[in-house]
């Protein structure tokens, strides 16, 4: 049985609920350490440890109504995973709840920004991650891992930022304008968040890849990168997104448990609880 965001106790029904959290236990084109398939468990178990008042948005998030729906259980190829997450995604946007999906590996992400798109004509994509994910085609399919963002932009426009690791093909495809370097904005002052801000589009998605962070701050992920943001800077971020854009859906994937790292799942869980906050905050 999974258990609910936050706890069992301060779940509700699902048609009672303005968030379903959705668990997509799925791993089966990450490159590097598996794991990423045991994501969602053991953020869900974290997250039964978050206390339910939020400290920077004055709140509590469960009181909207929070419902943890059963996890997208698929074995098959990445693009049957996109068929199954784009329809369950693009119900949960008709009910008029705002789904959050817990990975899994980031090709989790394909079939709810294709739900959002044709839901909404006027959506944007923001990408928080290490690595570009704009490969056309990996290892025999256009929907692996890093394929995510070069299948987003094909529906809607789109930001990126913390990226400090990309393959020599994709360079070209980048757009200069729309890509926050990790190297230009870690440390700096906030100046860039509002850059990142003021090119959103009216509806975003948002996907969170926890490999964006630094591996200091959150080591469990299946491809780390040196070099990346602190819990303040994404917090930051994700705070300006949820005051200047109405984000439909997020994602927070990429949690790959290792013994004794509970530190990371717990990151992914308050991370969650978080933007939840400032989602709800920017809402009143
Ligand atoms: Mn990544």
């Amino acid at each position: 049985m999974t258990p609910s965001f936050l706890g069992d106790d301060v779940a509700v029904p699902r048609g009672e609920a303005v968030v379903s959290l959705i668990p997509v236990p799925y791993d089966a084109t990450s490159s590097w350490v598996k794991g990423a398939d045991r994501g969602p468990g053991a953020l869900l178990e974290a997250s039964e440890y978050v206390e339910l008042y939020d400290i920077e948005t004055e709140s509590e998030p469960w009181r909207r109504g929070l419902a943890t729906l059963p996890p997208v259980e698929v074995d098959g190829p990445p693009e049957e995973l996109a068929g199954a997450v784009r329809e369950l995604v693009a119900g949960e946007l008709e009910a008029g709840r705002t789904p959050v999906l817990l990975g899994g590996e980031h090709s989790v992400t394909i079939g709810a920004v294709e739900a959002a798109a044709d839901r909404f004509p006027d959506l944007g994509v923001l990408q928080i991650d290490a690595h570009a994910d704009t490969r056309e085609s990996y290892d025999g399919s256009t929907h692996n891992h890093a394929c995510v963002m070069a299948r987003a932009r094909e529906r809607c426009p789109v930001v990126q930022v913390g990226i400090r690791s990309v393959d020599p093909s994709e360079v070209e495809g980048l757009d200069g304008e729309r890509v926050f370097w990790a190297h230009d904005i870690v440390g700096s002052d906030d100046g860039w968040m509002d850059d990142v801000a003021e090119l959103l589009a009216p509806r975003t998605y948002v996907t969170v890849d926890l490999d964006a962070f630094d591996p200091s701050v959150l080591p469990a992920t299946g491809t780390p990168e040196p070099g990346g943001l602190d819990w303040y800077e994404v917090n930051g971020l994700l705070r300006r997104v949820a005051r200047s854009t109405d984000v439909v859906a997020f994602d927070v994937v990429e949690l790959a448990p290792a013994p004794g790292q509970h530190a990371s799942a717990f990151t992914a869980a308050k991370l969650t609880h978080r933007f939840l906050a400032e989602i709800f905050a920017g809402r009143d």
